[in-house]
């Protein structure tokens, strides 16, 4: 077994792709599908905030790009979680853990979105740090998960971008718009800066993701890319960040920042957010509405693939499962 670890590192090294077929140590396997899943459940918990929108949205033109933003997110749960399938477990396996508690989902989610403009600031600021996040995992080691994330982040620029021109639209507006915009970016600046995970200091899973090339670059790396990309977005906004301590630091070429309430983001991680109870009672409860179409799905398939009625049947009972699965991802 030595030797099998000693060639999975060697391949690692060389930077060579990892597939489901190969050999791989069983914490590899555990460490990718504990970080697969829980990205999976973002996805599918993030659509929550924006998507009671939907129907609240400004004008025609909004509710349609939001519609299919928020679909986007269902799609990127189905392929996070396609790419965790092949790691040997099952979807409902990975959403028993997160009903139960075992499994997270990023902190961002457990906030609410009060107003339009809480729609914007998702998209700008929680999208971009998504973005920054994701793009060195396009890299990582585990083949499906990669090529999950190349998709995956194509979509993610558009999102910010609708996220952005909203805040644009609201920031040369009345006054009341411009305040509206201070305030949703004055509630999500702190919980967008702690999606990046704790200081690396206390990251206990990094060194062996940095080894593994799972992960590439460290949590407080990542963070201040972000810090330095958004300051000067609010910049053009008119809008200010909320941190008094905030100040470019010319010897190093990046904005320093005042402190993280690394307290607030325990009790968030810890099932203890503002609308962590509420988010996962949402899921459960459609979980469990859904629960009729697949197995009817299931049973469907399932006659089909006894030969009933040859290959045109199959390609049909292929797309009804899928269909299934979409529906039960939301
Ligand atoms: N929230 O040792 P580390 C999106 C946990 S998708 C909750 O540093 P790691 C798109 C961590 O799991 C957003 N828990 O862990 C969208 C671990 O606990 P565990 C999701 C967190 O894995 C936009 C413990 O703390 N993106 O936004 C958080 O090496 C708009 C120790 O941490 C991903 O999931 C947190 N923020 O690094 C959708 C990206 N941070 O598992 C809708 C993939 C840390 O031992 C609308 N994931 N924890 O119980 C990653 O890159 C990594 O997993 C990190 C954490 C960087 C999140």
């Amino acid at each position: 077994m030595a030797a099998a670890s000693d060639e999975f590192q060697a391949r690692i090294d060389r930077e060579e792709r990892i597939e489901p077929q190969d050999w791989m140590p069983e914490g590899y396997r555990r460490t990718l599908v504990r970080q697969i899943s829980q990205h999976a459940h973002s996805e599918v918990i993030g659509m929550q905030p924006e998507g009671g929108w939907i129907s609240r949205a400004p004008s025609l033109e909004r509710k349609v790009i939001l519609l299919a933003k928020v679909q986007d997110e269902g799609g990127h749960g189905l392929y996070l979680y396609g790419a965790a399938e092949t790691l040997g477990v099952s979807r409902d396996e990975l959403i028993d853990a997160m009903h139960t508690g075992k499994a997270k989902y990023s902190s961002i989610f457990n906030y609410p979105a009060l107003t339009w403009a809480d729609v914007g600031a998702i998209g700008w600021l929680v999208d971009s740090a998504a973005i920054v996040n994701q793009v060195p995992l396009q890299r990582c080691s585990y083949g499906p998960y990669a090529r999950a994330m190349m998709r995956i982040c194509k979509e993610e620029s558009f999102h910010q971008r609708q996220g952005y021109d909203i805040m644009l639209a609201l920031a040369r507006g009345s006054a009341a718009q411009r305040e509206m915009a201070q305030d949703a970016l004055n509630r999500w600046w702190w919980p967008t800066l702690m999606m990046f995970g704790p200081s690396d200091a206390d990251s206990i899973h990094s060194s062996q993701s940095f080894a593994w090339k799972i992960k590439r670059y460290g949590n407080d790396e990542l963070r201040q890319k972000f810090i330095d990309q958004a300051v000067p977005q609010a910049e053009v906004l008119g809008l200010k960040i909320p941190d008094d301590d905030l100040q470019w630091d010319a010897a190093t070429g990046h904005y320093r920042i005042g402190a993280i309430d690394w307290d607030e983001f325990q009790q968030v991680v810890s099932g203890n957010g503002p609308c962590s109870r509420q988010r996962l009672a949402h899921h459960r409860q459609v979980q469990e509405d859904g629960a009729w179409v697949r197995e009817a799905v299931a049973v469907h398939a399932a006659k089909h693939r006894a030969g009933s009625d040859g290959p045109k049947a199959a390609a049909r009972n292929s797309d009804t499962a899928q269909e299934g699965r979409a529906d039960a991802a939301v």
